[in-house]
């Protein structure tokens, strides 16, 4: 039974936070506004099964991790997620491992895919008894520039109007939030990269114990996990590739091509339980408030997934937001609303810089400069291995930046 076959909150008709989105973002802020007392409803255009069967990002940082204890759905995490002190790079063929533990002041990873983190807080969500609408249609946001916002969305064939003090933009790349903003009021920023990755995930034992990101000749390829019996690999594909041009047999061949001797003895392959490419791309909107609007996580920004921020983004933008509300309600002070888009920003450009960086690094890319371009990376990788300041860099940006930090 999935979690939201338990949720028949009926739908009510005015709440405090309207939230649109139940990934990621939007589930981890109801939860912690239920906490604060602060009601929400969630609206969702897709099912919760389709939610759940996206598969995408697997590495948690500390912030998260306490982030989701705080919220109270941290118990199933500590218990199967996976700590993991440090990473390979497999570049020229040689492996390199980067102890976080030893360059990051002690710091760690928790690898616990993003379906997990779902299941939990949906889980929760049902267990409370807390409103989530699920496949609504024609979702849309109206008055965030008065004091009286409004959603309409269509359920099951009737049309539903909720007012609401403030609208949440957890909805994604793709949500009507962000695109509901007259244009001239936002700014946009955005890279799309060269090149996609295929990801294949299959309940095979992963090749090593720790991630290996591998840079080769043929391109970028990365070997990650969920569990001991569960793995997620990724190969760097021409943007121009489609799935079904794909078998698992051909997908198990080219990244046997792209592992080291060892990890090619290591390897174990099986039939694949899902296969998706998925483009990359750097994308930010600034601001990330509009009158009583506010976007979170990929709703305002977009990072290559080279270095596992994208959740860990979405997250702290819901901490900052989570804070400003309860402030809000709490103090009737508007001091953390009208700080919430440059906090956020400070966190994102850091993490949007680390990203583009880490992909440039680790790719194949295509072009008239590209034998040069490749000179250049070679010479790059060669000073990082051969520094410990430049593996402390790799490090520290890894792990993550504390929650609100100085500089
Ligand atoms: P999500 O997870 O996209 O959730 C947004 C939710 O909003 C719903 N929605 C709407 N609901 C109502 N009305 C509308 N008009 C709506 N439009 C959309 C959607 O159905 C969805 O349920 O955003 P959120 O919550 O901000 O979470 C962010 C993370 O999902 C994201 O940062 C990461 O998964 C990014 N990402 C990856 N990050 C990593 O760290 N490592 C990865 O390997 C990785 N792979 C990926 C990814 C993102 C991908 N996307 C967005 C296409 C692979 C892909 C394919
Ligand atoms: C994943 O396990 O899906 C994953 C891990 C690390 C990344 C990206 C994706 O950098």
């Amino acid at each position: 039974m999935t979690a939201s076959a338990t949720n028949t909150a009926p739908i009510p008709a005015s709440t405090q936070v309207a939230i649109i989105g139940a990934g990621p973002s939007g589930l981890l802020l109801g939860q912690l506004l239920h906490k604060a007392g602060i009601d929400a409803v969630i609206i969702e255009r897709q099912s919760p099964d389709y939610v759940l069967g996206r598969i995408r990002a697997g590495v948690l940082e500390q912030v998260t991790i306490d982030l989701l204890d705080e919220a109270g759905v941290g118990a199933r995490m500590h218990q199967e997620g996976l700590v993991h002190g440090g990473f390979d790079l497999l570049l020229d063929g040689q492996r390199h491992r980067i102890d976080l533990e030893a360059l990051a002041g002690g710091k760690h990873v928790m690898v616990y895919g993003q379906t997990e983190v779902t299941r939990d807080l949906m889980d929760a969500r049902a267990a409370a008894g807390l409103p989530t609408v699920y496949s609504a249609a024609n979702v849309q946001v109206q008055g965030f520039d008065t004091a009286r916002p409004t959603v309409t969305f269509e359920k099951d064939g009737t049309t539903h109007t909720l007012q609401c003090d403030f609208i949440a933009g957890c909805d994604g790349f793709h949500g009507v939030c962000r695109a509901s903003v007259p244009q001239g009021a936002l700014r946009n920023y955005e890279k799309v990269y060269p090149f996609g990755w295929l990801g294949l995930l299959s309940d095979t034992p992963p090749v090593h114990h720790e991630l290996i990101y591998a840079n080769t000749p043929r391109g970028f390829a990365l070997c990650s996990q969920r569990s001991s019996t569960r793995s997620r690999y990724y190969l760097q594909v021409p943007l121009t590739d489609k799935v079904e041009q794909w078998s698992d047999e051909a997908f198990w061949n080219e990244l046997r091509l792209r592992l080291d001797p060892e990890a090619r003895e290591h390897l174990v392959t099986g039939p694949s339980l899902e296969k998706s490419i998925a483009p990359l791309r750097s994308f930010v909107t600034e601001p990330l408030r509009f009158g009583r609007m506010f976007l979170a996580g990929d709703a305002g920004h977009i990072v290559p997934p080279t270095g596992a921020k994208g959740l860990n983004l979405a997250a702290t933008d819901v901490k900052f937001l989570s804070s400003a509300l309860i402030e809000f309600y709490a103090e009737r002070s508007e001091a953390g609303i009208d700080d919430y888009s440059a906090r956020c920003l400070k966190r994102i450009w850091r993490a949007e810089r680390f990203s583009w960086w880490f992909t440039q690094l680790m790719h194949n890319f295509p072009g008239d400069d590209a034998a040069i371009a490749a000179k250049f990376q070679a010479a790059e990788i060669d000073y990082l291995l051969h520094s410990e300041a430049g593996s402390r860099t790799i490090a520290e940006n890894y792990v993550g930046l504390p929650l609100d930090f100085g500089g």
